[in-house]
Order: structure tokens, then sequence, then C-alpha cells
């Protein structure tokens, strides 16, 4: 007899008394079969457990559609090609305030809550900032009741699993469908045509008309998002490709021909396949621009299809209705082909003329920017937009055309300036269309994501449009979710912070944190505080020693560095003064090392793929730690680890048990940053740049509580510039780090031409673009300078508990009840 079967079955959902709900369990344990009816082990029980809390979001999910359908309220649509949702078990129970329920009826099958949780897979949809951020701002557009959904890619394989080897990083696909999500509902009932490639014809009526090409299904998968003590759960819808059964040759196939038999099959799989396939090759990059089209034609479908199905009397006269019914916020330009494609539906399939189309697209579409970054800016050849979708190219052509004559005939002052603010790029040698461009003419509002970053598009990026828009411009400060961020990742903590507040209504009320700052020299609170910290410092411990097999001593100051890899963030800074650190520590004597504040440095992050220097990053770091933490002679006082497969579970063990964080990148490059806030809330200071969203939270929690080193924003293109004139002086102590690691100090492999990025006086990737060379110097003394405070347990637990009390700004209910007032014009539509 297994464990589930001494629990006697019970089908009802939506309880909330422990036996009922382990009755629960033992019933989908039973009659869910996904595993042998003979065993129960903790994935089962997972299973199990995941589907009867299932149950309970899908009536409030169900609820929540009928409620919406019927007050028929304007809702959000937010496209994103990523969502990092993580694990959702702990998120769920403790979001529908069952945790507790759920913890007592687990353990009448023997186990523990938290080991339960640890068996789900995270679902990785997403790369980074990007992804995560649209995950939190799904968790608080549930809790603040807003009538709104995501909407984003059923991607086979999430992002890759990292290994370290002995050569560095190795991806392994992510198979979080392996067994399969018990959260997700396929939708039979949606699904919608969605084509490629093709050509334009004029039907009888006069309408242009998009035919031929190969036409694949959009399938839609639901996964429930609950909101925090709310009867509302919203959807973020999933789209997959299908082919159908009128795609399969079944003569072919009986004739041998297997592969070609099955092509839109293969080819309707690969869309899904993997996020942001590699983009080096023309397939590579034909496939990306599918992907994005994917999804933004299944959605917009699905919108058009709600609209009507919310009103059936609604007639194509109403059109102009659709603005105050429908806002659609592009995450980032991935799903810039929203644009064109509404455009499409309305003018070809709905028969509006052009100047209505364009009306309603604009006042329905807004566009969030996430980077400055040349790179990032998505450009898509012309042909190849040409190619894969004929109408949309025609269509962006007429954008551009109107917009372009708009601008000679209101703006003579501005014709200078027009080739570069035009949506296509006609550069014989690449014409392509830029995807940002496109989205600042034809959006109603355009936001970046923190007050710098925000000005520095006004002033820098897109500072030619506001002279004709200046009303299209905001900022829109990025937040995570109290939530996951604390309630449910630190127990501990929030316990303190519930106790000393009185309340715990600080996790729907970001700002009550406040009100711990009267207590942050209160010695009770500072004993509680640091007990909470050392626990989670254990916890991290364990899983440091678990995953990469290195000891390191809670009562060492934890400094970490977790996010992508990248040249701009600086990971590179890191590891150099952590090699300069060791090297001081090797020539100091005996009694000299007992001064020094015993330090262990995390780094976690992926590198991507095809990004060389990223990955030498993540093996430079590998490598000096192999020295540094088998050397006898300072082992006590320093470690370094590289922390692999960093994603969504990792960080909520890393954040709760950090003490020192690093957001360092080059100033103006980092957008927001979103890693800093849910440091800075787990109490945990931060050593850093004035870039992104790190100038505010520096504002928040005063600059006492923050380390703070480096060139300004405003100083980036001057130091360039002398550095490109050679005026630049390294400092000696970067050339002794540097030089160091020349010397093979850390191993045979072949550092040479990433060390080389950092010399030179000009270029993009040489002349040290990033300046690492420029800021280490005050990067070392403002390090020089936690040691000292660390030093001062007192001063630093209070530094600490300021840093959570003055959190309060980097909700992102904060920030999702600013989009839904002053971008989407949304309200609140509770269930009753
Ligand atoms: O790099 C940015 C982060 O600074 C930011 O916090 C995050 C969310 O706004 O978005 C990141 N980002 C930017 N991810 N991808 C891009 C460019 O496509």
């Amino acid at each position: 007899m297994s464990a589930a079967d001494k629990v006697k079955p019970a089908a009802s959902p939506a309880s909330e008394d422990p036996s009922a709900i382990a009755g629960n369990i033992s019933y989908h344990a039973q009659y869910s079969p996904h595993f042998s009816p003979l065993a129960f082990g903790p994935e089962q029980a997972f299973y199990a457990t995941a589907e009867s809390v299932r149950d309970h979001l899908l009536q409030r999910w169900n609820d929540t559609y009928l409620h919406f359908h019927k007050t028929d309220p304007k809702q959000t649509y937010y496209l994103s090609m990523e969502y990092l949702q993580g694990r959702a078990l702990t998120n769920a129970i403790g979001n529908l305030g069952i945790t507790g329920a759920y913890a007592d009826a687990i353990k009448k099958f023997g186990y523990e809550l938290e080991a339960v949780a640890g068996q789900e897979r995270d679902a990785a949809l997403g790369n980074g900032g990007l992804g995560r951020l649209a995950s939190c701002f799904l968790d608080s557009m549930a809790t603040l009741n807003l009538p709104s959904w995501g909407y984003g890619l059923r991607y086979r394989y999430g992002l890759f699993k990292q290994r370290i080897a002995k050569e560095g990083q190795e991806e392994i696909a992510e198979d979080w469908l392996d067994k399969f999500s018990p959260w997700e509902i396929v939708r039979h009932d949606i699904v919608y045509p969605i084509r490629f490639f093709g050509h334009v014809e004029i039907a009888p009526d006069g309408r242009r008309k998009w035919a031929g090409g190969e036409v694949l299904s959009a399938l839609a998968y639901d996964v429930p998002i609950p909101g925090y003590k709310t009867k509302n759960a919203i959807s973020l819808r999933l789209w997959d490709a299908k082919a159908t059964a009128a795609d399969f040759n079944l003569f072919q196939f009986n004739d041998g021909q297997y592969e070609s038999a099955a092509q839109l099959h293969s080819r309707a799989q690969q869309i899904c396949a993997v996020l942001y396939p590699g983009d080096a090759t023309e397939e590579g990059k034909l496939l990306r621009l599918k992907q994005q089209y994917f999804l933004c034609s299944a959605s917009l479908q699905d919108i058009i299809f709600r609209f009507k199905e919310r009103k059936p009397d609604r007639v194509s006269g109403k059109w102009s209705e659709f603005p105050s019914k429908v806002a659609v916020q592009m995450n980032d330009t991935h799903p810039t082909l929203a644009i064109p494609e509404l455009m499409r539906l309305l003018m070809d399939e709905e028969g509006l003329g052009w100047d209505e189309a364009w009306d309603v697209t604009n006042k329905t579409v807004a566009y969030t920017n996430h980077t400055v970054l040349p790179e990032a800016l998505e450009k898509w050849s012309q042909a190849v937009m040409r190619k894969l979708l004929p109408r949309h190219m025609e269509i962006i052509e007429e954008i551009d055309k109107r917009f372009r004559e708009m601008v000679i005939s209101t703006r003579k002052d501005m014709e200078g300036k027009i080739e570069s603010m035009r949506v296509l790029d006609n550069n014989p040698e690449k014409p392509v269309v830029r995807m940002a461009n496109l989205c600042v003419v034809a959006g109603h509002t355009v936001n970046g994501v923190a007050e710098l970053h925000s000005n520095i598009l006004k002033e820098e990026l897109f500072a030619d449009y506001l002279s004709i828009w200046p009303k299209k411009f905001q900022n829109k400060t990025n937040g995570i979710t109290p939530r996951r961020w604390l309630r449910f990742c630190n127990p501990e903590l929030s316990e303190i912070v519930t106790k000393w507040l009185k309340t715990d209504q600080w996790t729907s009320n970001l700002d009550l944190l406040t009100g711990l700052r009267k207590f942050a020299d209160d010695e009770k609170l500072h004993a509680e505080w640091a007990a909470a910290k050392l626990a989670s410092k254990k916890r991290l411990a364990k899983h440091v020693l678990d995953v990469t097999g290195v000891t390191i001593d809670p009562n060492s100051l934890f400094d970490i560095q977790i996010k992508r890899i990248h040249e701009y963030k600086r990971q590179l800074m890191n590891i150099l003064g952590a090699v300069y650190r060791y090297k001081k520590l090797k020539e100091m004597s005996a009694e000299e090392r007992q001064k020094v504040t015993p330090r262990t440095v995390m780094v976690g992050g992926k590198a991507f793929a095809t990004y060389t220097n990223a990955k030498r990053i993540v093996k430079l770091v590998n490598d000096v730690g192999a020295v540094v933490n088998n050397d006898a002679d300072v082992n006590k006082y320093l470690k370094v680890v590289f922390i692999p497969n960093y994603n969504v579970s990792v960080a909520e063990v890393l954040i709760p048990g950090s003490e020192l964080s690093q957001h360092i990148s080059t100033a103006g490059m980092e957008a927001s940053g979103t890693s800093n806030m849910k440091f800075s809330l787990n109490g945990c200071v931060i050593i850093g740049t004035l870039d992104g969203a790190n100038v505010e939270i520096r504002e928040e929690v005063g600059q006492d509580n923050f380390f703070l080193f480096g060139a300004k924003a405003d100083q980036i293109a001057g130091l360039r510039k002398e550095r490109e004139n050679g005026l630049f002086k390294p400092d000696p102590r970067f050339e002794e780090a540097k030089q160091f690691i020349r010397s093979g100090a850390f191993g045979t492999y072949d550092y040479t031409p990433l060390l080389d990025s950092l010399e030179g006086n000009t270029g993009f990737g040489r002349g040290d673009y990033f300046l690492v060379g420029y800021d280490f110097p005050s990067y070392i003394e403002a390090q020089a300078r936690v040691d000292e405070a660390y030093k001062d347990k007192k001063k630093w637990i209070k530094m600490s508990i300021l840093n959570t009390a003055g959190s309060g700004k980097f909700s992102s209910d904060r920030t999702i009840d600013q989009y839904a007032k002053e971008i989407w014009g949304i309200s609140a539509c509770p269930v009753p």
C-alpha cells in the first residue's frame, strides 16, 4: 500500500481543512494517475499536491473570467517573449493563504512541504530581468484585481541548464516539460491560424489580402495566476504551434518518405522549441522573427475575439470603441509586430480604412524600452521581413512613408534628423526595419524602466521624437513582487518584520516597511535580525556545498553578484577585485591577516551560448575559485565560488542569505536592474554605481547605507573620448590584478583575449569600452570601506534594517498601479 492509500481519497476541491486537503491530494494521486499507484515518493507527492492546488486556482480563474466577461472592463494584454515564472507551488498556496493547511496536509503523508515544493521544476521561459519583471507584473496585476492578462510562448525547452565543466560553461536543454506542468491547462477550444510567407492579393472588394504560404495553428495553454488575498486569478496564456492532420501527407508517409510527409509538423515544432534560438545564421534569424510574429498574431486574434465575445452586438462600425476596451503593452521590441498585425487585422479582415485602423492601433499599443545598448535594439532585414510577412512589410513601408511626410510637412526644422528617425533604414548595403523606431512612431506611450534610464531615452536615444511628441514619454521604475521576494522566500525575516510592524499588511502595502526605521537602533530587533540572517546564510551555505562541494563559512561576509553574464555588468571587475584581494592576502603576514574581514565572494549567472567573452568570465571565476579555495594560507579569509545554473529558485536561496551585493555596471548601461531591489528588500547592502535603479534605491535607503563608487553616466562619453586620445593612465592596482592572471596564477587557460579587451584605446569590446580600468580604483576603495563597516556589527545590522525599511517604493504593485493609471487607463475589477 502506498502512502497515498492511507488517506481516504476525496474529490472535493478548494477546501481549507488539512484533512480534506489530504483527501484531495490522495484523490489526485490515485485518479490523475501519472505514476504507478504503488509508489508515492516526493515527486508523486509534488504532482498530486500541485493538482490539488490547481483545483483551488481553477475555481477562482473561472470566476474571474466570467466576472470580466460580465462587467466588460477595459483590459490590458501584456505581450512578452519572456516569463521567468520559476516554481509555482509555494507562491500559489502563499497567495491563496493556505500554506499552513497544505503543510499540515502533506505531513499526513510523512513529508515536509519544503521538500515537496523542492521537487518542482523551474519554468524558465525567460532569459533574465526582463522575463522576471513580466512574471512579477502578473503577480501584481492579479493582486491589484486588474483586468489584465499576459501572453507569451510555450517554449518546449526553457532557458538552458548551465553545467560547469573543465572547459567552462556547458549548455544543456532545460526539459521543464519532461514529465508535465501541473499548472497549465491546454485549451483545445482556442486555436488560431498563423500564416507565414505567401503573397499579397487584391480581393474582389478591393481589399489587400495576404494569401498562400504555409499556415500553422496556435494552440492556447493557460496558466492561472492567483493574486494575493483576493479572489481574482488571471491568465498567462502561452501559445504552442501545431500543424493539423491535413498537413500530414499520408501518401508520402506510406511511401516511406517520413520526413517530408510531416514537414509542416516539424516546422511547427521548431517555433516553440527554444527561447532565443541562435541568430548567427539566416535560418536562426528567420526562426526568431517567426516566433515574434507567432506571439503577436495569436494574441491579437484572441484579443479581438474577446472584444467581440464580451459584447456580441459589437459591429465593425464600433471599432473606435476598441481602445477603450483594450490596452496592449509591448514588453521591449520583441512584440513590435503587434503593430502591423493589428493594422492588418483591422484593415484586411475587418474592413477599416487606413486612418481609422491607425487611430485604433495608436490608441491601443504602448511600448516599454528596456535597454539603450545598440546591439540589443532590434533591426530586422527588410528582405527577410518581406519574404516571411509580405503584407506586414507593405504596412510598415506605409507607416514609414506617412511618418516621413508628416515630419516634412509639419516640422521643417527636423528635416535633417529624419533619416535616423525613420522606421526604415534603407542603407543599400543592409536595408533594415528599426523596431524601436516603429514602436515610438506607432505607440501612444513609450516608457523607460528607471528614472535615469527614462531620462537617457528622452535626452539621447529618443530625443528627436520628444520634440514632436513631448507627452509620449514616461518613466515607470521597475518593481518586484514582495510576496515571492520576501514573504515566501525569507520566512524568518518576514516574521520579524510582521512582528515589529504589528501587521503583515506590508505584504501588499510595502510602503509600511518605513515603520522599521524607528527601530533601527533597537538591540532586540538587532538580535532577531542577525539570527534570521544567519539562518538564511546557513541555508545558502548548504546549497553551495550541495552544488559545488565548497564549504563556506556563514560567519564570513557573504558578497553576491548574480545576473546574466555580460561585459557591461562588469563581473570581470568583481573577479579582478577578488584576485587583487587574494594577492594582497598572500603578501600579508599571519598577524596582518587576522585583521582582515573574512569574505565569501559568490558569482552566478548564465552566459549566452555564443557570447565568448562572457563565457571566459565564467571560466575565470571558476579558475580563481579553484586556486583560492584550496590555498590553506588564506582560504579562511577569502573564498570565491561560482554558483552554477542560476535561476529563480536559486535566487530564492541566495538573496535571503546575502549581506553585500554587487550592482556595478558602467553608469548609463543598466536600464534598471531588479535583483538590486530584491537584495535591498532582504536587508542586503549594495555596492554599486550610479546606474539604473541603483540611483533610486540609494535615495530611498539613504546614502550612508549604500557603498557608492565609479563614474557617473554623464561622464562616460568624455571618459571614452579621453581613452581614445590615449589620455587614460591605469591605476597600478588594476595593472597588478591583470598581471597576476596573465602570470598563470590561475591555471593554463588563455585569458589573453579577455584581458586584452581591457587594454588599448578604442573600439567596442576593445579599449575597455566598459571602463573597468577607470572605475577599478574607486571600486577597490569602496570594498575597503565595506570591510571596515562589516567589522562593526551594530552598524552593519542597522544598515541592513534600513535597506529593508527603504524598499517600499520597489514593489511591483506600485509599478503596476502606475502603468494602470498613467498608461493603460484600467481600473480594478475584483470578483465579488
Ligand atoms: O537589462 C535590463 C535590466 O536593466 C532591466 O532591469 C530589465 C527589466 O526592465 O530588463 C533587462 N533587459 C533588457 N533584458 N533584456 C533587455 C533587452 O532586450
